[in-house]
Order: C-alpha cells, then sequence, then structure tokens
C-alpha cells in the first residue's frame, strides 16, 4: 500500500527580538543558525528565515537591519545542503538571499508591500509564495472587516486571486507560485476558522498552498483560561497538532511551524492511518 504523499513541513527561523511567539530567541546568527540545524534533524523540508516580526502591532526595521540579519543565517543553512525560504516583503532582501542560496521568496504581502519583488522573483528560479494581506502590522487589524459577498473566504479568494495574476504578469510561472490564506493578517478568530474550513475555496485558485496556523494567537483565544487570557503561544502545540491530518487531509502541499518534531510525529500518525488497507473480505 503506498504512503500517500505529506505536507511538506517548513521550520521558522524568526532571526527578530519581537516575533510574536519566540521573538528574541533567536536574533543572533549563531543561535539562529543552531535553531536552524535542530529543525532539519527534526525533519524540516524547509527552513523559513525572517527577519521583520510581523506579529500584530509591529514596526518595521531598516532594509540593512533585515539584510543584517537574515543573510548571514541563509548562507549558513543553505551552505549545509538546506532549502531555506526567506521570510521578506522587501525586493532588496529578496535579491540578497536568493545571492546567499535562498531558493523560497515567502512574500507575506504578496507584492502589495513591494512589487519589486516580483521582479526579483521573476529574474530567478526561485518559488514565490503570495500569502493574503492587507496592511502592515501596525495597522492591519483596522483591516479585518469582511462584510461582501462570499465573507472572508470570497475575499481572500478573489485578493489572493489578484496576487497570483500580478506574479504571472511579472512573468513568474504558475509552477512557481504557492498561495497562502494570510491566518492571523488583518483576520480576526473566527475569519481564520472560516478559512480553515474552506480551503478548498482557496485550493480552486489551482495553485499548491501553504498554510501557518502554528502557535496563532486565534489558538490562543481558543484555549483560554477561565478568566479570558490567552492560552501563551508556546503551549498551543497540541491544538495546533490537532489541525495536521485535517490540512493533510485538504492536500496542504506545506505547513509553517515552529514545532518541527510535534508536526512530523502528527503527519507520521496520519500517513500511517491514511495507508492502512481494508480489511479483506
Ligand atoms: N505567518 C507569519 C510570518 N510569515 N508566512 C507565511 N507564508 N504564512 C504565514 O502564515 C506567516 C508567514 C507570522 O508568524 P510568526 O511570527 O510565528 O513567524
Amino acid at each position: 500500500m503506498s504512503r500517500p504523499a505529506r505536507p511538506l513541513v517548513m521550520g521558522i527561523v524568526n532571526v527578530t527580538p519581537d516575533s510574536f511567539s519566540d521573538g528574541g530567541l533567536y536574533a543572533d546568527t549563531a543561535s539562529a543558525l543552531a535553531h536552524g540545524r535542530t529543525l532539519l534533524d527534526q525533519g524540516a523540508d524547509i527552513l523559513d528565515v525572517g527577519g521583520e516580526s510581523t506579529r500584530p502591532g509591529a514596526t518595521r526595521p531598516l532594509v540593512a537591519e533585515e539584510l543584517d540579519r537574515v543573510v548571514p543565517v541563509i548562507s549558513g543553512l543553505a551552505g549545509l545542503g538546506a532549502v531555506v525560504s526567506v521570510d521578506t516583503m522587501r525586493s532588496e532582501v529578496a535579491a540578497a538571499a536568493l545571492e546567499a542560496g535562498a531558493r523560497i521568496v515567502n512574500d507575506v504581502s504578496g507584492g502589495l508591500a513591494d512589487p519589486a519583488v516580483l521582479d526579483v522573483v521573476a529574474d530567478s528560479d526561485a518559488t514565490y509564495v503570495a500569502m493574503h494581506w492587507r496592511a502592515h502590522s501596525d495597522r492591519m487589524a483596522d483591516f479585518a472587516t469582511y462584510d461582501g459577498p462570499g465573507g472572508v473566504v470570497g475575499a481572500v479568494v478573489a485578493e489572493l486571486g489578484e496576487r497570483l495574476e500580478a506574479a504571472r504578469a511579472a512573468g513568474i510561472d504558475d509552477d512557481r507560485i504557492v498561495l497562502d490564506p494570510g491566518l492571523g493578517f488583518a483576520k480576526r478568530g473566527e475569519h481564520n476558522w472560516q478559512l480553515l474550513a474552506h480551503l478548498d475555496a482557496v485550493a480552486a485558485l489551482g495553485r499548491p498552498l501553504l498554510v501557518g496556523a502554528s502557535r496563532k494567537s486565534f489558538l490562543g483565544t481558543l484555549l483560554a483560561g477561565p478568566d479570558g487570557t490567552p492560552r501563551p503561544p508556546a503551549e498551543r502545540e497540541h491544538a495546533h497538532a490537532a489541525l495536521v491530518p485535517l490540512l493533510a487531509d485538504q492536500g496542504v502541499w506545506c505547513l509553517r511551524v515552529h514545532d518541527v518534531r510535534a508536526t512530523c510525529d502528527a503527519l507520521a500518525a496520519w500517513q500511517a492511518f491514511r495507508s492502512t488497507p481494508a480489511p479483506q473480505e
């Protein structure tokens, strides 16, 4: 019995002082490299290196700061043979990251923050992840309104479809484009659940999907204590692990996660379950 293809696991390496879930833990090159190596040992297929925190309310680093954070980490991890993704909205950073060995540009703005990212990717052979996004983190809460027909799912499909067209128009071939519904970005809790429950509508755009649910605040709210205090980010893993087989069943291409081991374990159980044959008559 063949085993079903499983989603790829993208391990997160945030080289930032202020990411909401792991801010400051891997802010220097040496600890980010060590963390990347640990995630590879745990089974990560891709390492996503980011130098800008996108937590709600975050202010942006200077371009030079972002470059200083990510380039040495990308060179080091690519030098180990890892498939490295750069999590950036900036064309200068995307270009330097590709030069340093990154093979994926993960642009949470889908080309809206800096349209020249699309040209940088078009001039390379890198994969492009276009995420649904409406505004920078310091203002995104003001844009979490989805009153049109189809609600949040209809809006994300329409707006992500526009980003897909922009990427194509810039010259990025379809087989290099991945789409992401952007959980937590200008989304309130119920918006994230709507998107997770109706990912098929996003998949109907015809491109592979990447999903980043790991440690997001909608899980903290779900697991809030009796006084309403959200569960802290590092204690949201069990709820995320429960989502993993559901996402795998929907054919998601890649899961962007903090806890690579927990995700790989959940996928191993899912694969064993889905590849078990029916009893013989
Ligand atoms: N989420 C964050 C950062 N980058 N990239 C993609 N493609 N999808 C996401 O959902 C996503 C992302 C924010 O989460 P973090 O601060 O825990 O890295």
